[in-house]
């Protein structure tokens, strides 16, 4: 079920925090729209500054960091000059494409691409035994849509670990290496058909869940095929380190979005087919959904007292309105009243608040969370409802008490006070800071750190679905435009600085700051599975039809000049890069065989195949990685069957 490779030892040696008290007075001090804003001292002004030298300059050396309140646009560094490099890491979806995409922020320049759900040539990825057994074994499906990357935390902050990702097309969740940047792990879950939001349980990302969208009758084997009052929603508990699936939660309704409170008690989900149905215009009958809030300890006793049923290997928990566990004075999961068809919900870094986004009323419900707790009736929880426009989707915040929300209909990011919500009527729009237009129709935006306790408040990117006139047209198919949004000048307001067109369809992102990342450049041998071939440990072994090749590979030759086998034989190949160079990668393309085996320094990767057909075959480095990189061939031959 889950599938993973190798590299599994510890986290990253991330360097953690010198805290920098940096005091703010913002602009709470000389604008009397904030003096409400209970202000904050202190932020804790993220990583050591010893670690920014390592990796080159920063850019333009204009860093938030040594802000004091907001900055102007005039004092930030947004062009990052050739030989520069970015201050953040953004981690974008790739939507159909599969794959999550690196960018740079503020440059918006893509540094690489990470295949997960779909093969890439250039990575090697799916054509190599383990990636393509990663792939096979979990599902074999020739693409996914990955939507929400998450990258995993350790005390609320960003550990440069792990970045997690949901396939929301085939129901599964991957994981990928951020030591290496590639996917190492991919589950697919089980109970669950369209895995829609995938975050972590924080402060330490103790499980990953996954949230099932699409009602399926569960098991999904044929039963109740045309009777939709018993299809089911679940959400789905993944273990980080192992991925396997640890518990389900069956809900009343579905869940669409979804994310964590601070401190491992609360995780939210929106549900937008309270009504339980399978046509659009019954999806929205009703005026009201839920904001569903897992209360994640009692789930874990009731697991622990086995009050659960097992289906497909997975304790599956009631947390539907009539079960028992809701029953008493700690329900497993509250249903909190939201007006109809909410989007995203997301908990403010202070972990004060659940908002969720109203999508098709112009408000978001502010949640108090310590409340749920205490009130009777849950919808008195509910202490903030500003409206704010049409279409109100996702919502982002800065380190000042504001909350970003895209407003998909109006095509805006509209910048609101959240304390200023909650003491202002619900439907009253006193909220408002500041709007900007975006250019058109944004889906989810994110801004820097801002799913820690500690975000930065400088940039944001709209993730915008249409293009219209932005650019020049390139066929019916418009790219979408991710925008970098300017948001650290409270004084002057938002600035747009930056349109880039990407390939259709993304989603969300994660923007992290460099210092919380420390990738490797060349592989560390005691991280792989397969041992290295070296330059003495060339060889062919053959035994029953089966034939082992081991050879090295390095500027500008393979280990075996030629390479004999028989048709029919099983050929597995075993290929390390021996060279320890960084930014040397050599590949092992035999594309009859539709083989492209990448190996970066010091990496061995393994590659089995039928000789199936006769004939001379070329085995060529497809990377250019020197001068004779064109001579670095060697060549297979199959020898035809003797009758
Ligand atoms: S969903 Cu894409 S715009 Cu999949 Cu996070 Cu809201
Ligand atoms: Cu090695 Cu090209
Ligand atoms: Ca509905």
């Amino acid at each position: 079920m889950t599938q993973t490779h190798d590299s599994d030892d510890g986290p990253t040696d991330t360097t953690h925090s010198t805290d920098v008290d940096l005091e703010i007075d913002a602009a709470s001090e000389r604008d009397p729209l904030f003096a409400r804003i209970p202000r904050r001292d202190f932020m804790k002004a993220g990583m050591a500054a010893g670690a920014v030298g390592a990796m080159g300059s920063l850019a333009g050396c204009t860093s938030i960091l040594d802000r004091d309140g907001s900055v102007s646009i005039d004092d930030v560094d947004t062009d990052v000059a050739p030989g520069e490099l970015d201050e953040y890491y953004a981690f974008l979806s790739g939507g159909h494409s599969g794959e999550v995409r690196v960018y740079g922020v503020p440059s918006m320049r893509q540094l690489m691409r990470i295949p997960v759900f779909s093969k890439e040539s250039a990575r090697g990825y799916g054509y190599d035994d383990e990636t393509r057994e990663m792939l096979e074994e979990s599902g074999g499906y020739t693409w996914g849509d990955v939507h929400h990357p998450r990258v995993s935390q350790t005390d609320n902050e960003y550990d440069g670990r792990w970045l997690f990702v949901n396939d929301k097309a085939n129901g599964r969740l991957a994981r990928i290496d951020l030591t290496y940047f590639e996917t190492d792990a991919i589950v697919d879950l089980p109970n669950q058909q369209g895995t829609h939001g995938a975050c972590a349980l924080m402060p330490d990302t103790k499980y990953i869940f996954g949230v099932g969208e699409f009602r399926v009758p569960l098991p999904n084997d044929g039963r109740n095929l045309d009777d939709p009052e018993e299809y089911t929603s679940v959400l789905s508990a993944v273990d980080p380190e192992t991925m396997n699936p640890v518990f389900d939660v069956l809900v009343d309704g579905n869940m669409d979005n979804a994310d964590s409170g601070k401190d491992g008690r609360w995780f939210f989900g929106t549900c937008y087919n309270s009504e339980e149905a399978v046509t659009e215009s019954e999806m929205t009958r009703s005026d009201t959904d839920y904001v569903q809030a897992f209360d994640i300890p009692a789930i874990e006793d009731a697991v622990e007292n086995g009050d659960y049923e097992e289906i497909d290997g997975v304790p599956v928990v009631d947390g539907t309105k009539d079960s028992s566990l809701n029953g008493g004075d700690s329900p497993i999961v509250h249903y909190i009243d939201v007006p109809s068809n909410p989007h995203g919900v997301t908990v403010t870094p202070d972990g004060s608040y659940a908002i969720a986004s109203g999508k098709l009323d112009n408000t978001c419900s502010v949640i108090d969370i310590a409340r749920l707790d205490e009130v009777d009736d849950l919808t008195d929880a509910i202490v903030g409802q500003p409206e704010l426009g049409m279409g109100p989707l996702h919502t982002r915040y800065d380190d000042r008490g504001h909350a970003y929300t895209s407003l998909f209909i109006d095509s805006q990011v509209v910048k609101w006070d959240i304390e200023r919500a909650v003491d202002s009527e619900p439907g009253s729009d006193e909220a408002v800071v500041d709007r900007i237009d975006v250019h058109y129709s944004p889906g989810h935006l994110n801004t820097s750190q801002s799913y820690t306790a500690d975000p930065r408040g400088d940039w944001l990117i709209s993730l915008n679905k249409h293009s219209m006139d932005r650019f020049l047209p390139v066929g019916p198919t418009f790219p979408v435009n991710d925008q970098l949004i300017y948001i650290g000048d409270d004084e002057e307001g938002m600035q747009l600085v930056k349109d880039t067109p990407g390939h259709p369809e993304p989603h969300d992102a994660t923007i992290v700051h460099r210092d919380n990342i420390e990738p490797e450049t060349v592989y560390d041998p005691d991280d792989l599975e397969l041992d290295q071939i070296g330059l003495d440990e060339t060889g062919i072994e053959r035994e029953d039809g089966r034939v082992h090749v081991k050879m090295y590979n390095q500027r500008n030759h393979f280990g075996h000049d030629t390479v004999t086998v028989e048709e029919g034989d099983e050929v597995t190949i075993t290929t390390t890069n021996i060279e320890s160079a960084e930014n040397i990668v050599h590949s092992l393309a035999i594309p009859q065989y539709d083989i492209n085996v990448k190996t970066a320094p010091q990496e061995t990767r393994e590659v089995t195949f039928t000789a199936d057909k006769p004939g001379v075959y070329w085995m060529y480095c497809a990377y250019f990685c020197s001068a004779l990189h064109l001579e670095m061939r060697s060549r297979l031959l199959v020898e035809p069957k003797e009758d």
